[in-house]
Order: structure tokens, then sequence, then C-alpha cells
């Protein structure tokens, strides 16, 4: 008996990133997209090696009517901001930890965006990358019920983490 290939579910969220040495930064936000069962696909783009593929990417984030792309770039890190040029596909800029800069070039890169063309960046780094990924639930979250239960989930046990800590001496 041959194995069948199983149907995909249609991504709901994009994951790109500048170059395959970002992906152990944007592997939190791929697991906390799994742990949300949020579809999603991954991309590796390149606002620099790639360009010419930024413009076909931003045409299919609107086609497939994408909630949102996560962007991760290091450095001179344009790959949101042109990315966000493209598409009015809100774009969720995550600056990943430079070796030269430890990432701040990345993030000012990515948060000094002109007025017009916006894009929401976060924290440098892994923390960045969940950050995002736990936006992009938040946005799902205000027309699909399962999301926000999950979502509302995840903040409770995150409650209970700390409160059940046996350091916490309570209030
Ligand atoms: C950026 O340059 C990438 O996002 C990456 O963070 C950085 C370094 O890329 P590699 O030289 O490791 O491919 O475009």
């Amino acid at each position: 008996m041959t194995a069948q290939a199983q149907p995909q579910p249609q991504p709901r969220v994009g994951v790109v990133m500048g170059s395959r040495s970002d992906f152990d930064t944007m592997q939190g936000a791929l697991d906390l997209l799994a742990q949300f069962q949020i579809p999603y696909e991954v991309r590796v783009l390149s606002a620099h090696r790639t360009p010419q593929l930024l413009p076909t990417y931003a045409a299919r984030a609107e086609r497939l009517d994408l909630s949102c792309i996560i962007a991760g770039a290091g450095g001179a890190a344009h790959l949101p901001g042109m990315l966000a040029a493209f598409t009015r596909v809100p774009v969720l800029g995550v600056p990943v930890q430079s070796r030269a800069l430890s990432g701040q070039d990345s993030l000012l890169s990515i948060v000094q965006m002109p007025a017009g063309v916006p894009v929401a960046t976060f924290a440098i780094g892994q923390a960045g990358a969940k950050n995002a990924a736990l936006f992009a639930a938040a946005l799902l979250a205000t027309t699909d019920a399962e999301v926000r239960a999950r979502l509302d989930a995840f903040r409770a046990a995150q409650t209970s983490a700390v409160l059940d800590d046996p350091h916490f001496d309570g209030h």
C-alpha cells in the first residue's frame, strides 16, 4: 500500500527569514504557532540576496489572505520593511541578534520605518520571535474562538507557573 499524501491546511500565517542562519531564532515562533494549531508556511527570503522574491511572496500572502507575515532578519534588516512596502498584509518584524552589533542594528533597521509603511517590531532574538507568534495568535483570536481559547489557556498556564512556584511567597 502506498502512503497517501495528506492535504495540507491552508496557511494562515507566513513566517519568513532573511537566511537559514535565522532559523534557530525563529524556531520559537514556529513552535508556538504549532502549539496554537495555527497553520503556517516558512520561507527563506532575502531583501538583498533574493530581492525579486519579495513582491512574489507579498502577492502570495494576499492571495492566501494570510492574517500576517512574521519576518525575521538580522544586520541591515530590510526584509520586514520591504515586504510591508509590497503588501497591506500586516508584517511583524523580528530583529535577529547579529554577531557584530548584538541585534541593535537589526532592531533599528526594522523599527525605524518612515510614516506610511508600518512594521510591528518585536524584541531582539528569541523573545521577539515568540512574541510575534503570540501576537499573530491574538490577531486571529479576534475572529477565531478556538485560537482565543488556546491563547487564554496559554496565559492562564503561564500565570499558574509563576503563582505555583514554591519560591513565590504570595500576597
Ligand atoms: C540577514 O543577514 C539575515 O537575516 C541574517 O540574519 C544575516 C546574516 O545572514 P548569513 O550571512 O548568516 O546568511 O540577511
